[in-house]
């Protein structure tokens, strides 16, 4: 069974970070390893949330693994807190990475061209050292032009997509994954470039005309897993895509929807079905 560490905090209510990565990885067949960064009462766009650091837990938690000879096939990285963080997540990358190891990273700090409450400009351009050890990194629009220091546009064509993958690529990012990307009228999807082969790739679905919190949380944890699993990179982007969409879908339909998530977990079965067919 494939192994991934991945390192984000905990919001204990919310639904997103660590309570949609464990039990999505988890179902996709993987062995998930957590290590939270801090608990919060409930992710940041609630008011008055709590939040505990855990920072100076990282070194003695991912020694004690090193003690136990705890290897891991893949490294997934979402939410974090400080600049000191990144740091130490980068630390910790290298201490278990071995040329076999997956990194991606989710840079999750921003949407519609904000950063989330909790973060400055200075953090958001730190997240940078964090994207240029990684493997996958899988920015939204916002993100990516926090990162890159290129302008945030709410319509562009696909040059605009290109050059933000390029420029995400000369951060140091093997294969930036652009999210949240519209290549034509009521689609959304996400293009890549693989910086090896020199090549773009992409899925768009059907936009469903709904926008919640921790959906990107969702597509991260499943594009990561399908990653993992090998099932190449545009199956992976076509997992991930479909897999969310159909999850907004389905919570349009609850008429008593929280505002603060989606219901990921009415549609898991949909996801260990896609993903049996796929190994059939
Ligand atoms: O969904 C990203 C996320 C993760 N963790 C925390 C957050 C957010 C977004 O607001 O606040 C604590």
């Amino acid at each position: 069974m494939k192994k991934i560490l991945t390192i984000q905090d905990i919001s204990c209510f919310g639904k997103c970070s660590l309570t949609v990565a464990l039990p999505l990885l988890s179902s996709m067949g993987i062995e998930t390893v957590v290590l939270p960064t801090a608990v919060l009462s409930t992710h940041t766009l609630f008011k008055g949330f709590t939040c505990k650091d855990l920072s100076d837990q990282l070194k003695p938690i991912t020694d004690h693994w090193k003690q136990e000879g705890i290897t891991f096939d893949a490294i997934y990285t979402g939410y974090l807190g400080t600049e000191e963080e990144i740091d130490t997540v980068i630390g910790i990358i290298e201490n278990f990475r071995n040329e076999n190891t997956l990194v991606f990273v989710d840079p999750a700090m921003g949407d519609n061209g904000k950063l989330y409450p909790a973060f400055s400009e200075h953090y958001a351009k730190k997240n940078a050292d964090l994207c240029a050890v990684a493997d996958i990194a899988d920015p939204n629009i916002t993100e990516a032009s926090f990162l890159t220091g290129l302008p945030y546009k709410e319509t562009y064509s696909e040059d605009y997509v290109k050059e933000m993958l390029t420029a995400l690529a000369a951060i140091g990012t093997k294969i930036p994954i652009l999210t949240g990307v519209s290549l034509g009228e009521g689609k959304t999807g996400a293009m890549g470039y693989d910086t090896e082969k020199n090549e773009f790739f992409h899925y768009q679905n059907d936009k469903v005309p709904a926008a919640y919190h921790g959906t990107g949380d969702i597509f991260s944890s499943v594009l990561a897993g399908a990653f993992v699993i090998g099932v190449g990179r545009t199956k992976a982007l076509k997992i991930a895509a479909d897999y969310t969409a159909h999850t907004i879908a389905e919570t349009l339909k609850n008429p008593e929807n929280p505002w603060y998530g989606v219901d990921f977990e009415a549609t898991i079965p949909e996801l260990v079905e896609t993903l049996k067919r796929i190994k059939e």
